[in-house]
C-alpha cells in the first residue's frame, strides 16, 4: 500500500497531529475508558470553566495531580521517533492536542500546543501568564503574581474557544502539508479534528496511526493499526531505509 501512496520526500511538508494515544504508552491515561478517570471524575467535567467555579480547588487538585503523574513518565518511541523525523523534513510541524509536553520534552522544536499546557498558569483576571514547571506545586491556588487574583491552568476547557492565533496557524499548517500523519487521537474533538479534513482538501496523503478505528479512518489514505511506539518507528525505518 506504501507504494501506491508514494514515499515522503524530505523537501515535502509533513505535519503531525497527535492526541492522547502518543503518550499512552508512556502511562499518561488518555481521555477514553476508566483509565483516565480520577476520584471518579472524567476529565470532560472538570475540564471546563463551570466545574473551577463551582470548586477550583477540586479542579486545581486534578492539575496538580496531571503535572506530578507526568513528571514521573518518559516520552516514549513515538516521541522520539518524531524528534528524528523533525531533522530530516525541511517543513516539520508537530500540531498536539496533548497538554503533556512531552513532545517539548522529548526535543521537538516546532510544537504547536492546541488546547494549551499544563506546565502554563494564566490569571482569571488580568490576562497574565507564565510557565511554572515547580513539582509539586505550593499548597492551595496559585495567585497571579502581578494582581493577586486567583490562577488557573492555561489549557483550553471544553466549550472554550482555541486561542485565534493558535487555531490560525494549525489551519494554516494542515493548509500547506503534503503529508499529514495522525497519530493516537479518537478524533472526537473539535475543532481540532477538522485539521485532517483541511490537509486532505488540499490533496496531503493522510496516514492514521491509532489502535483502532476513528471517524477519521475512512478518510485516511493509510491506516496503520497499532501501538504508536511501536507502528510509527517502524514506519519511518522503512522509510528512511526504503
Ligand atoms: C470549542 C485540554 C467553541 C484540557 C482538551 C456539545 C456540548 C459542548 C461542547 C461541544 C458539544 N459538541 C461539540 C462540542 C465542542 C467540544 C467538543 O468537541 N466536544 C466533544 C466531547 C464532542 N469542543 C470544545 O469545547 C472546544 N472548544 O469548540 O469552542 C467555542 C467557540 C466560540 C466561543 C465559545 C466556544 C475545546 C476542546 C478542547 C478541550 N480541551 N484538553 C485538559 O486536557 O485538561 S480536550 C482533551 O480531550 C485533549 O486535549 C484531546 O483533545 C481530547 C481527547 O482526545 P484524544 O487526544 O483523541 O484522546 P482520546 O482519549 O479521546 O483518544 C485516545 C486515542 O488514542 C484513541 O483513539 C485510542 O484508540 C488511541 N490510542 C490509545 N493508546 C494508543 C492509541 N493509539 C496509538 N497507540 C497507543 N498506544
Ligand atoms: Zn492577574
Amino acid at each position: 500500500m506504501q507504494n501506491e501512496l508514494g514515499t515522503p520526500e524530505y523537501t515535502q511538508s509533513m505535519v503531525v497531529l497527535t492526541g492522547a494515544g502518543i503518550s499512552a504508552e508512556s502511562g499518561v491515561p488518555t481521555y477514553r475508558g476508566t483509565e483516565g478517570l480520577w476520584r471518579n471524575h472524567c476529565p470532560q467535567d472538570l475540564a471546563t470553566p463551570g466545574a473551577f467555579s463551582r470548586d477550583p480547588d477540586l479542579v486545581w487538585d486534578f492539575y496538580k495531580w496531571r503535572r506530578e503523574l507526568v513528571t514521573s513518565c518518559e516520552p516514549n518511541l513515538a516521541h522520539l521517533t518524531l524528534v528524528e523525523m523533525e531533522k530530516q523534513f525541511e517543513n516539520f510541524f508537530i500540531i498536539t492536542q496533548n497538554v503533556d509536553g512531552l513532545h517539548q520534552r522529548a526535543g521537538s522544536k516546532n510544537v504547536l500546543e492546541l488546547h494549551g499546557s499544563l506546565w502554563k498558569i494564566k490569571c482569571t483576571q488580568c490576562g497574565d501568564r507564565w510557565q511554572d514547571f515547580q513539582i509539586p506545586l505550593p499548597a492551595g491556588n496559585p495567585i497571579c503574581p502581578s494582581c493577586g487574583s486567583l490562577a488557573r491552568p492555561d489549557v483550553v476547557w471544553f466549550g472554550e474557544p482555541l486561542e485565534r492565533d493558535i487555531l490560525e496557524q494549525a489551519h494554516a499548517l494542515s493548509a500547506s502539508a503534503d503529508w499529514m500523519l495522525v497519530v493516537g487521537t479518537s478524533a472526537s474533538i473539535q475543532p481540532a479534528n477538522i485539521l485532517p479534513l483541511i490537509a486532505r482538501e488540499v490533496g496531503a496523503r493522510i496516514i492514521e496511526i491509532n489502535l483502532e478505528p476513528t471517524p477519521l479512518s475512512a478518510e485516511a489514505s493509510l491506516t496503520l493499526k497499532g501501538p504508536a511506539g511501536e507502528v510509527l518507528p517502524s514506519w519511518w525505518d522503512r522509510i528512511r531505509h526504503g
